[in-house]
């Protein structure tokens, strides 16, 4: 079975029912849009636009610190893993590329891996470096802290892990590293709120000192977990002076999970574009905390208000501005490929959304201060079924109309389970 199979089932028998009715749903939706001097064809073009990277560590199930429930089937290895990243790309035409933790996904074998991306036409997008565990034979411990802690031999050891990371990401055709510290205290006195910060900017210095020029570096802020009383990178106002100390090739990245309850996150993300610092993006849902829950399924509005932020920034073509975007779920109940062909779509219908802002209009009613009716022009927007013009889209890229149908409907677990038993 091909991939180019899984993805278009409905070839097998010339226009099938399925293709018929949404050839039918996606010209009603063009003339509706007409009706607002919305071209869909254009529109079907910018969703094509959106690309997305998808994370290694959430193709197979996670778990809470209380069990994983693993599903049969699942990948084993980083191969594994990229096979079942080519399934999704193939299926959303949208998620090209793949983001590696290091070393949970170590390559033990470069040279293979990048023939296997060539292969699978898969490529590799921020790699991320780990010092919130400690590894089997490892020197020394990041019990309190990596990058902050007060002992110089625990931070060099931390700094060489982010070098040897960097170096694994060049070999890869990676551009960038994201960083993320579990790095803090959990009670008062534990650790100079000040001296830990100064130290993690001196190590980042080093890390960032050492990447190529065509590099870039994300701080990812998180405001709590597993440091419970002061984590040192927990906003994004740390994340951001960070970034300005660093150079012009350091920003912040925005992982939606990582915020206090009800932050307004589309505000975070256009005082980050505002500043030429928003580097990249990872996208979950989350109802507490940092759930890692699939993107959009609690709050989509706020998904959209996001996506809107990020296409008036697109649109004006910002100085700075070229987030990478990437997805950062743990999938504890859902099959992980079902979940992240439904993230990709969400992502692709919320972009979708946004790009429909009539933004003229918006601006007027800004300007006049009318209230009413700026909401509506987002609401508007919002209230759209998009769904037909992202099936489109992802049609004319070979894609499936209804991705999680079309997985389903290959039999691809199915055959894995057998495979790799
Ligand atoms: C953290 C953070 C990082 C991710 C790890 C696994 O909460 O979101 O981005 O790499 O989890
Ligand atoms: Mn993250
Ligand atoms: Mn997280």
């Amino acid at each position: 079975m091909s991939l180019t199979d899984i993805a278009r089932p409905e070839q097998h028998h010339h226009h099938s029912v399925v293709e018929q009715q949404h050839e039918k749903d996606f010209a009603e939706l063009a003339a509706r849009l007409e009706r607002d001097g919305i071209v869909a064809n254009a529109l079907v073009d910018a969703v094509l636009e959106f690309e997305v990277a998808l994370p290694s560590w959430a193709l197979a199930t996670g778990g809470t610190r209380f069990g994983r429930f693993p599903g049969p089937g699942e990948p084993r290895t980083l191969v594994e893993k990229m096979e079942d990243a080519a399934l999704v790309h193939t299926l959303t035409a949208a998620a090209p590329r793949i983001s590696l933790h290091i070393p949970w996904d170590e390559p033990a074998d470069i040279d293979a891996v990048r023939a296997d991306a060539a292969r699978l036409g898969l490529g590799f997008d921020a790699v991320n470096s780990n010092t919130f565990q400690d590894q089997p034979g490892q020197p020394l411990s990041y019990k309190l802290g990596s990058f902050s802690n007060p002992s110089d031999a625990v931070r060099r050891q931390a700094i060489e892990h982010h070098l040897h990371v960097i170096e694994v990401g060049k070999a890869l055709g990676a551009e960038a590293i994201t960083v993320w510290l579990a790095d803090g205290s959990n009670y008062p006195g534990q650790m100079s709120l000040r001296g830990s910060f100064e130290r993690v900017r001196e190590c980042l210095r080093e890390v960032y000192a050492a990447m190529p020029q065509s590099w870039r570096l994300f701080t990812e802020h998180k405001p709590y977990e597993p440091a419970f009383y002061a984590t040192v990178v927990q906003d994004w106002g740390s994340s951001l002076v960070l970034a300005q100390s660093l150079g012009e090739r350091a920003q912040c990245l925005v992982d939606l999970g990582h915020h206090l309850p009800n932050t307004n996150i589309e505000l975070v993300v256009a005082r980050l574009i505002g500043e030429g610092r928003l580097g990249g993006f990872h996208f979950n849902d989350s109802k507490y905390g940092d759930d890692d829950l699939t993107s959009g399924s609690i709050k989509p509005y706020a998904l959209f208000l996001i996506f809107h932020e990020l296409v008036l920034a697109k649109r004006e073509k910002l100085e700075g501005f070229n987030p990478a975007y990437m997805i950062d779920q743990s999938h504890n109940l859902k099959d992980p490929i079902e979940a992240m062909l439904q993230t990709v779509d969400q992502l692709q219908q919320a972009y979708a959304k946004a790009c429909l802002v009539n933004t003229s209009m918006l601006a007027e009613h800004q300007q006049s201060g009318d209230v009413i009716m700026a909401e509506r022009t987002l609401k508007r927007a919002y209230e759209t079924d998009v769904r037909p013009l992202v099936a489109e889209a992802r049609r004319r890229r070979g894609g499936a109309l209804d991705p999680v149908a079309a997985f389903r409907a290959s039999g691809y677990r199915a055959q894995k389970t057998v495979e790799r038993s």
